[in-house]
């Protein structure tokens, strides 16, 4: 959980620059690469994590643009990329004008229950980990370089000519 504007702003920025590197190497043709029948397409997770941004963050009063679209997915790997880009930085912009710390602690009704506004930034982000890391395996499936996230991945430690970790 995060009790100032600026600790939050830190996290998200890295995570969300991460988020940025996997949506950035999606391609039209990914787009509907999925695990199983009845699950979620790599195109349709990239979507969702990007109209979360404002889904999640409007409900404790943040004010800023709700991305055009629908819940399905465009077919277009550059518009959800874009569109991410756009929502994570009007959701920064808009903390940083709209909030001070004292909001952070502040709690906000969330899906039926009341949760302290530096929980739900908290979730925000760890949603998100949840999320990418399926679509890195989907990446993989469909073909992809797997950007690195925290570290190299298994193709840049080749790259770097060096023996992957097991
Ligand atoms: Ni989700």
């Amino acid at each position: 959980m995060f009790v100032t504007v600026k600790d939050f702003v830190a996290a998200w920025t890295h995570e969300a620059a991460a988020t940025q590197r996997v949506l950035d190497t999606l391609t039209d043709a990914s787009l509907h690469q999925k695990i199983a029948e009845n699950h979620r397409t790599l195109g349709q997770l990239g979507w969702h994590l990007a109209i979360t941004i404002h889904e999640m963050t409007s409900r404790t009063g943040l004010e800023f643009a709700q991305a055009a679209g629908e819940e399905v997915a465009p077919e277009s790997a550059a518009q959800i990329a874009a569109t991410y880009r756009q929502a994570s930085v009007a959701m920064l912009e808009a903390i940083q004008s709209q909030w001070t710390d004292a909001n952070v602690m502040q709690s906000s009704m969330m899906y039926g229950d009341e949760w302290p506004n530096g929980l739900t930034l908290d979730i925000l982000i760890k949603h998100e980990i949840h999320h990418r890391g399926q679509m890195t395996v989907l990446m993989r499936q469909a073909g992809l370089l797997v950007p690195d996230i925290y570290g190299p991945t298994r193709e840049g430690w080749l790259a770097m000519g060096m023996e992957p970790h097991l």
